[in-house]
């Protein structure tokens, strides 16, 4: 009983905790690029608390809870956007 209690506890505090992606895009070149970018992530329904970054090319987001992003999904709309995913980083 009381290690079923602890389990749903972690299982809990582990669904709390959003994952995490930086993504590093090949192509960017002014703020233009960022929102063709944000605008094709945020398409997705799947990732929230966008931020592009033109300095570093580079996306971040969070999944959206219950949802899953793969790396075809991310590669596919940044490609939309033109450019082009070249490293998918979770955290
Ligand atoms: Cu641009």
């Amino acid at each position: 009983m009381k290690i079923t209690f602890i389990l749903l506890t972690l299982m809990m505090s582990f669904q709390a905790l959003a994952l995490r992606f930086e993504v590093d895009v090949a192509g960017m070149t002014c703020g233009m690029c960022v929102e063709a970018i944000t605008k094709e992530l945020k398409a997705t329904e799947k990732a929230e608390k966008i931020s592009v970054s033109l300095e570093n090319r580079k996306a971040y987001f969070e999944e959206v809870k219950g949802k899953k992003m793969s790396d075809a999904e991310i590669k596919s709309a940044i490609k939309k956007a033109g450019y082009e995913a070249t490293k998918i980083h979770r955290k």
